[in-house]
Order: C-alpha cells, then sequence, then structure tokens
C-alpha cells in the first residue's frame, strides 16, 4: 500500500523543509511513504527547497493558480505514481506530521473514504476569537449543506482513499476544503474525523480579513449547493416570490370587492410581476435539475476515464480467449 503526502504551496521557501522533515517515513500498514509538492508559480525557492530536502514528486505551474487548482494536480500526480492513500497538508507547519499514522487509521480499517484531522476550532487557544467563532460557524453551516458531521471543515489536514480521490472534482476557484467536503456528502463518500494538533503559524495566505474569509466561503457554499441541489435552491426562491406576489394579489382583490381600487393598482402590478419572476424561477429550477442529472452522468464518466488513465479500472466483464495451439 502506497501513501503519497502532497503539500500544495505558494510561496513556502522559509517554512517547506521542516514541514517535509516532520512526515514519517514509515507508517505501520503502509508499504512505502512519498512525497509531492506542488509548486504553484511561487516567486520564491520553494522548489528547490523541495528538491533539496530529498521531495520524491514535484508538480510546478507557472503561474499562480490557486489552492483549489493546485490540490486537484496533486490529487492527479498522486494517482499516477499509484497512490492508494493521499495525505494533504500545509507547508506552515500548523499540522505535525505524527499526526499521520491516526489520521489515516479509519481508511486502513476499511471504516473511510476521507478523514478529515479536526483542530478543535472552538478551542484552539491561538486563534483569534473572531476566527474561533468564525470557524465554528462555518463548519455548522458546511455540516448542514453536506449532510456529514464534520465538526472542523476547513481543516487542510486529511486522508483521502485513492476511490474518494478519484470520484472528487474540485470547480471552485479559491479553496477546495469546504467543496470536497460538500461533494464527499452528496456522493456518499463514507466521512470521519479524527483529533489532531494544531500549532501556530504565520497569519493565513488564503484570507487576508475575517470579512474576506465569510465573503468567498459563503459564496463557494451557495455556488456548490445550488450545483448539487438546484430544484431545491430555485424552489425555495421561487415560492418566496410567488408567494409575495399571491398576497400582494389578495390584498388588492380584497380592496377591489371593497369598491376601493383606486390607489392600488401599483401593487396589482407588482403582484403580477412577482407572480411572472416566481414560475420562470421554479421553470429555472426544473431546467438546473436537468442539467445536475448530466453532470452526474459526466462525473461518473470521468471517473471511469481517470480510472482508467491511473490503472485501476473497474474490471472488465471476463472474456473467453482462445490459445493458440
Ligand atoms: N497551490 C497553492 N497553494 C496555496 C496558495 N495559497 C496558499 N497555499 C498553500 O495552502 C496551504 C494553506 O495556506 P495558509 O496560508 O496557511 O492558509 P490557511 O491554512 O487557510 O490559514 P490558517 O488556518 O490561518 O493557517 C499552505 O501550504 C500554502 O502554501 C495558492 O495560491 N496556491
Ligand atoms: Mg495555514
Amino acid at each position: 500500500m502506497k501513501l503519497v503526502v502532497q503539500i500544495p504551496c505558494y510561496n513556502e521557501e522559509n517554512t517547506l523543509a521542516e514541514a517535509l522533515a516532520s512526515i514519517p517515513r514509515t507508517i505501520e500498514g503502509i508499504d512505502s511513504v512519498e512525497t509531492l509538492v506542488i509548486d504553484d508559480g511561487s516567486s520564491d525557492h520553494t522548489s528547490e527547497v523541495a528538491r533539496a530536502n530529498g521531495v520524491d514528486h514535484i508538480v510546478r505551474f507557472t503561474r499562480n493558480k490557486g489552492l483549489a487548482q493546485g490540490f486537484m494536480a496533486g490529487l492527479d500526480a498522486a494517482l499516477q505514481v499509484g497512490a492508494d492513500v493521499i495525505v494533504n497538508t500545509d507547508a506552515d507547519n500548523q499540522y505535525s506530521g505524527a499526526d499521520i499514522p491516526h489520521l489515516i487509521a479509519p481508511i486502513l480499517a476499511g471504516q473511510a473514504d476521507l478523514v478529515i484531522g479536526d483542530r478543535g476550532v472552538g478551542t484552539v487557544a491561538h486563534f483569534s476569537w473572531m476566527k474561533r467563532r468564525l470557524q465554528t460557524l462555518g463548519s455548522w453551516v458546511v455540516r448542514k449543506v453536506s449532510g456529514t458531521r464534520l465538526p472542523d471543515t476547513t481543516s487542510g489536514f486529511r486522508a483521502l482513499t485513492r476511490e474518494a480521490a478519484l470520484r472528487i472534482n474540485i470547480v471552485s476557484e479559491f479553496t477546495y476544503t469546504l467543496e470536497s467536503i460538500i461533494q464527499a456528502g452528496k456522493k456518499r463518500l463514507a466521512v470521519a474525523h479524527v483529533p489532531i494538533t494544531a500549532h501556530p503559524t504565520r497569519p493565513s495566505r488564503l484570507f487576508t480579513s475575517p470579512w474576506e474569509y465569510v465573503k468567498r466561503s459563503g459564496v463557494t457554499i451557495l455556488r456548490i449547493y445550488a450545483t448539487y441541489e438546484p430544484l431545491k435552491v430555485f424552489a425555495l426562491l421561487g415560492s418566496a416570490l410567488v408567494t409575495s406576489g399571491a398576497l400582494l394579489g389578495l390584498r388588492y382583490a380584497y380592496f377591489w370587492w371593497h369598491g376601493a381600487v383606486r390607489g392600488h393598482v401599483q401593487s396589482a402590478v407588482l403582484s403580477v410581476l412577482l407572480l411572472i419572476l416566481g414560475f420562470q424561477t421554479l421553470q429555472w429550477g426544473i431546467m438546473a435539475d436537468l442539467i445536475a442529472n448530466n453532470r452526474k452522468l459526466i462525473e461518473d464518466l470521468l471517473y471511469r476515464i481517470r480510472s482508467r488513465d491511473v490503472g485501476s479500472a473497474p474490471p472488465a466483464p471476463r472474456q473467453r480467449t482462445r490459445r493458440r495451439p
């Protein structure tokens, strides 16, 4: 069984060596441990540091493409080199390589496809008060949306089986953390979490302020939820519009019944407008639902193509071959 530990990096020459040194090279139940650095167009010496510290594989982008694309490129490369289990960790030493055996334990026990390292976000002493509250709230929202029970959904310390890596398709531009969990939940992968230690680090490179964190995470959650549950989202929006239109219409009918329509024509116009918009939104929901069904088929195709690419195609029906004399 091969484990590949991948580290997405953007200008991490200062901390990468320490992060690499903490990765154990022998783990019970694992035959070989390899490391993979994704250098996302760094302008410092990240790749040189990786090479000097004995990294087994380096994927380098010529320009910065963002963490989500870096993560996906890492999964692809890890699968190509034959990974059975992939661990993702950060280069800033927030996570400890010594926790890797705990992280992969549920996978080795055959109980999980995706395991998230739980930092205990509500109580981490070196997180600011605001960060603790926001991470707790964000994790609660993602739990509701994904149907999982994960306490720490933004943790970058996670382990995936080959199957999970083949199934997950990140389309967000920004980060993979939330989308991968929502997808895992919707695709009914077995998701688990284990407690891990989180060390203090330099400030985040991904978020410059708590407000940016809320804004970008909120948009990501909404977009991904709408991708997987379009009918629910559009039905909710459409129903709100139809109900408002109907209430205004009823109000107008009340005045009309009492012979006092003068001065209420505007609300009748608004009512009709809201009703039309509402029914149109419901129609979009049906269209989006049909498109989402196609997406499922496309994702299944992608899974099969990728599986074949990396040499783990589902077994083909046995064919009888005749031996040559
Ligand atoms: N590929 C890629 N990786 C990035 C990019 N920005 C950050 N990273 C890496 O993603 C990992 C996490 O980045 P951090 O800046 O620590 O952000 P964070 O972990 O969300 O924030 P904290 O929880 O405060 O540590 C690190 O290994 C970074 O090098 C990027 O643009 N592209
Ligand atoms: Mg970090």
